[in-house]
């Protein structure tokens, strides 16, 4: 079956780590967000990729090229984001039978994207807790008979997880009109083929919407969790690494670290000496943690430093961003209350206790800053000695 992954959009709620790369690009554990959900269609079975590309296409395309474990790739461009629907009108062009569609920044558990590819027309939910922030899909004698955006009182607590399986008949019906909000849905489509079609509900054990900062924190947690330990770098003997840490070929660890699993060193990055990584911890290509550091459940981007004195937790660091020595993140209010962020201009909780900051690519941090809970700075942002930041920059 081809399968249609959606890679277009403007990931606007994840500025500043957007701003030059497209969402789907992000890292999670080793490879793209994205490229976990073409693993999984592959792995299902995918007979094309059919990969919806449009904001900083590029880096999607050349990641992908034109074959991707043996399974042709084509992109199809979405000119301006205009919705989930308009993105697959873009690549319906390539279409000739049944598709797939997926999202392709969200993470979807594998074994039921196999489930899902061989259900015939078909929809994946998750049951959550709050369906009213959610396409809620109601389910009779074991068939899809309705899908509602974001009700007040919400039907049932399953989700729409943006995973479909649809007939060829519903190419023509993806001229949809512009909803509410200025876009054109794809779930108005979905409408159309509930009327028309048998639709299975296929429930998925786990699935996550990495659309903000701290969503990319919880998908590295997932991710990296799957590792199993392996040391292919150049681990000093006086190192302790403990549980499920990987070391990639060209990362080298030096005396007196301390990891905790889960934990990815990639290739070319250096740790230590002393240094104490812990959680869900992932260090990019070419990073650099170095004396007496201590980073902890963080996201650290290629070709980034945190060479002295510092500590990090709970944070999402761009790339070739540089810590001065002595920078603190704080990632705890004192009033207990969650960290909340920023987001697209408004202060949004994160429904965490514990969450840091979120560094744009470039940003270098004068010696003994330090960052308050919850504060973003955007690309190239800089800090003056000794300074506390407790506001976005
Ligand atoms: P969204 O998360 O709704 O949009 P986005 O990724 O641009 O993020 P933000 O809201 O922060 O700006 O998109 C859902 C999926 O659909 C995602 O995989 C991106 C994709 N998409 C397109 O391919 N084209 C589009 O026009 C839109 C709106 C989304």
């Amino acid at each position: 079956m081809q399968v249609v992954i959606l890679a277009a959009g403007q990931g606007t709620r994840m500025r500043p780590l957007t701003e030059s790369r497209p969402k789907p690009m992000l890292p999670v554990a080793d490879r793209p967000l994205v490229a976990h959900t073409v693993d999984a269609a592959v792995d299902a079975g995918a007979s094309e990729l059919v990969i919806v590309v449009g904001y900083e296409a590029e880096a999607v395309r050349s990641y992908f090229g034109e074959q991707y474990r043996g399974v042709p790739v084509t992109f199809a461009v979405q000119q301006s984001q205009q919705g989930t629907a308009d993105a697959v009108r873009a690549a319906s062009e390539y279409l000739d039978g049944p598709f797939a569609v997926l999202n392709g920044d969200n993470l979807y558990d594998p074994e039921s994207i196999e489930t899902l590819l061989s259900s015939g027309p078909a929809l994946a939910t998750v049951r959550v807790a709050d369906p009213s922030n959610y396409g809620v899909i109601s389910v009779e004698d074991g068939r899809v008979t309705g899908i509602v955006e974001k009700p007040d009182d919400p039907p049932t607590d399953r989700a729409n997880t943006g995973a479909y399986v649809f007939p060829a008949k519903a190419r023509e019906w993806l001229d949809v009109p512009e909803s509410e909000r200025g876009e054109y849905e794809i779930t108005d489509v979905v409408a159309r083929v509930i009327e028309a079609f048998d639709v299975t509900p296929v429930e998925l054990d786990r699935w996550l919407d990495v659309g903000r900062p701290w969503e990319l924190l919880e998908a590295n947690e997932w991710k990296l969790a799957g590792l199993e330990r392996r040391l292919d770098g150049d681990v000093s003997d006086e190192g302790d690494l403990r549980g499920s840490v990987v070391v990639e070929d060209g990362a080298t660890v030096e005396s007196g670290v301390v990891i905790e699993g889960p934990a990815l060193i990639r290739s070319g990055a250096e740790v230590g000496p002393n240094a104490y990584i812990r959680g869900a911890t992932l260090l990019g290509e070419g990073t650099h943690v170095g004396q007496s550091v201590e980073i902890k459940n963080s996201v650290i981007m290629a070709e980034t430093s945190v060479p002295h004195l510092s500590y990090v937790g709970d944070s999402v660091l761009g790339r070739q961003v540089n810590f001065g020595a002595g920078t603190k993140v704080a990632n705890l209010r004192h009033d207990g209350e969650d960290v909340r962020v920023t987001v697209k201009g408004e202060r949004v909780s994160t429904g965490r206790r514990k969450f840091g900051v979120v560094v744009g690519d470039g940003v270098k941090t004068a010696i003994n800053t330090s960052l308050n809970a919850g504060v973003v700075l955007s690309e190239g942002a800089r800090t003056t000695p000794g300074e506390s930041v407790t506001r976005d920059r």
